[in-house]
């Protein structure tokens, strides 16, 4: 099949799943094209499409949505299947390429992802919008039941379930030290502060140190927070994997996630997740088997469970081998990525 791949170009886990799904695309014959504003960090297969958005300089307006339109348009020929990753603006574009090419344009498949459903989507100023795109979208899909029962609940959609994916040859266990690690974009809804008030805690009872991953907004305010601390912040990260090896512990305090990849990277590295009860994270963590859940803000809680796993070893060693067997389980790209295949044949037919 002829697959375009749209997404945002940032190390965000959409993108990183876009990117992922069409190396294992790749591999499998089919020939894959990617539309995205910039090349996508983890880029390794396909040819890539820059699309390019002029701006006028006193009006403001969507010129990337339109010039992504024009872009899949401008290619739609050589396509079979548009799949969009994150819904906003690319089911927008897609959407208006089918307009502008008529009955002979690709099928398009949207894959939600977690904010585009969560709040921006839901927000009144996009909500009709986003629900039009989705709706004329040949199929919807979603990572996780959660998100699946959001799109229903927001749009009125029902989004078919695939699961996220890791790349478990790439993402493997190593010699854990004393360490925990946190990673993401360092938004509002990560609680990155609730991050160094766990670490606090934790420093009270045992010796550790405290690598953070990624940047944002709330960066420097955590920074402030952690001043005097063993904290190390690393700043964004091509390849996580090295650093997710030396990890005892991954603590997740998200307000809400709708997957949670940066969580199961580090599963797959046998880094048992400690994580908020919210959102799709029970999908991926069962509860003091390879992780644990507490309610959103529970730091003490939180705290106490990092204790645990770096005084007791046999319990570490134990739930690092279900954070490992866990993404070999449920979470390898093969099964997924199937899925996906069969989606588009079923839309081709
Ligand atoms: O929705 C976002 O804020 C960004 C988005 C992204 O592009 O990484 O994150 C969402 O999609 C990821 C990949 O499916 C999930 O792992 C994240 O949990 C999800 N973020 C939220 O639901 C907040």
């Amino acid at each position: 099949m002829r697959i375009g791949l749209v997404c945002h170009a940032t190390l965000g886990g959409s993108g990183v799943i876009a990117t992922e799904l069409g190396e294992v695309l790749a591999r499998r014959g089919h020939e894959v094209h990617f539309f995205c504003a910039s090349r996508p960090p983890r880029l390794r297969a396909g040819t890539l499409h820059e699309v390019r958005a002029p701006r006028h300089e006193l009006f403001p307006g969507g010129e990337y949505a339109l010039a992504l339109a024009s872009a899949l348009a401008e290619h739609a020929a050589q396509l079979d299947v548009v799949h969009v990753h994150y819904a906003i603006p690319h089911a927008t574009s897609a959407w208006l390429m089918r307009q502008l090419i008529g009955a002979k344009a690709p099928q398009v498949v949207t894959t939600v992802h977690g904010t585009d459903v969560l709040t921006l989507g839901a927000d009144p100023a996009l909500q009709p919008v986003v629900k039009g795109s989705l709706s004329a979208s040949a199929a919807v899909t979603a990572p996780t039941r959660y998100l699946a029962a959001e799109a229903k609940r927001v749009f009125g959609v029902d989004a078919q379930v695939i699961g996220n994916f890791v790349d478990t040859a790439h993402f493997t266990p190593g010699k854990p030290t004393r360490t925990l690690l946190h990673g993401s974009n360092f938004r509002p809804l990560k609680r990155v502060g609730d991050v160094v008030r766990i670490f606090e805690r934790v420093l009270k009872q045992v010796d550790a140190r405290l690598v953070m991953v990624g940047d944002g907004p709330e960066r420097a305010a955590v920074e402030a927070q952690a001043k005097g601390l063993p904290v190390t912040f690393v700043g964004e990260q091509a390849d996580v994997a090295p650093l997710l090896r030396e990890g005892a512990v991954f603590l997740f305090p998200s307000e809400t996630e709708s997957f949670g990849l940066a969580a199961l990277e580090a599963l797959a590295c046998g880094v048992p997740v400690i994580a908020s009860r919210t959102g799709g994270l029970p999908e991926l963590i069962d509860d003091g088997v390879n992780g644990w859940l507490r309610p959103v803000g529970d730091v003490d809680g939180m705290a106490g469970r990092a204790v645990a796993l770096l005084t007791d070893p046999d319990l570490h060693t134990r739930m690092s081998a279900a954070a490992r067997e866990s993404a070999l389980q449920r979470w390898q790209p093969g099964p997924q990525v199937d899925r996906y295949e069969a989606l588009y044949r079923a839309l081709l037919t």
